[in-house]
């Protein structure tokens, strides 16, 4: 299990708190579906996915996205039990959603360019780094009722 130094922790929250949760998730989500098209095949209910400008403008995207990235900041408040935070969650995307668990870590690499964009040279590679951890657990997490 990952294990988080109060000051990842502190900074962590602490940028967390910085960023749009509304944007920086449709704005990750978005990417996703762009950069590996493959993954659109999830939300073939969202409309209009046929070019990534569709995609990046789709209100779907962006509320879903914007669920995503919420509850994945409120786990981010349980950092010391992000399997527990993330069990019914991991439960639905196994069971009922049947999302690879892979697809997990693709979104975090688009979170991480997202927080780069928004945070430019604030975004030290301590930063980075502190992120790439919660992301990883949460993925980790996420993963961990699947069967
Ligand atoms: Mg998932 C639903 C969270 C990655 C595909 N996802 C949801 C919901 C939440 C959530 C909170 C709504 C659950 C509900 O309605 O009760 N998702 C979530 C997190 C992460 C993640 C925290 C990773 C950090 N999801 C993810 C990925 C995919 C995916 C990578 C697919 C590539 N999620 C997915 C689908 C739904 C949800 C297809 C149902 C969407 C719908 O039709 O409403």
């Amino acid at each position: 299990m990952v294990h988080f130094t109060a000051e990842e922790k502190a900074a962590i929250t602490n940028a967390w708190g910085k960023v749009n949760v509304e944007e920086a998730g449709g704005e990750a989500l978005g990417r996703l579906l762009v950069v590996y098209p493959w993954t659109q095949r999830f939300f073939d209910n969202f409309g209009n996915l046929s070019s990534s400008s569709a995609i990046m403008g789709n209100p779907k995207v962006k509320a879903h996205g914007k669920k995503v990235l919420t509850s994945f900041g409120d786990a981010a408040k349980n950092m010391d039990n992000l399997k527990a935070a993330f069990a019914k969650l991991s439960e639905l995307h196994c069971d009922k959603l049947h999302v690879d668990p892979e697809n997990f870590r693709l979104l975090g690499n688009m979170l991480d360019v997202v927080l780069a964009h928004h945070f430019g040279k604030e975004f030290t590679p301590e930063l980075q780094a502190s992120y790439q951890k919660a992301v990883s657990g949460g993925a980790h997490a996420l993963a961990h009722e699947y069967h």
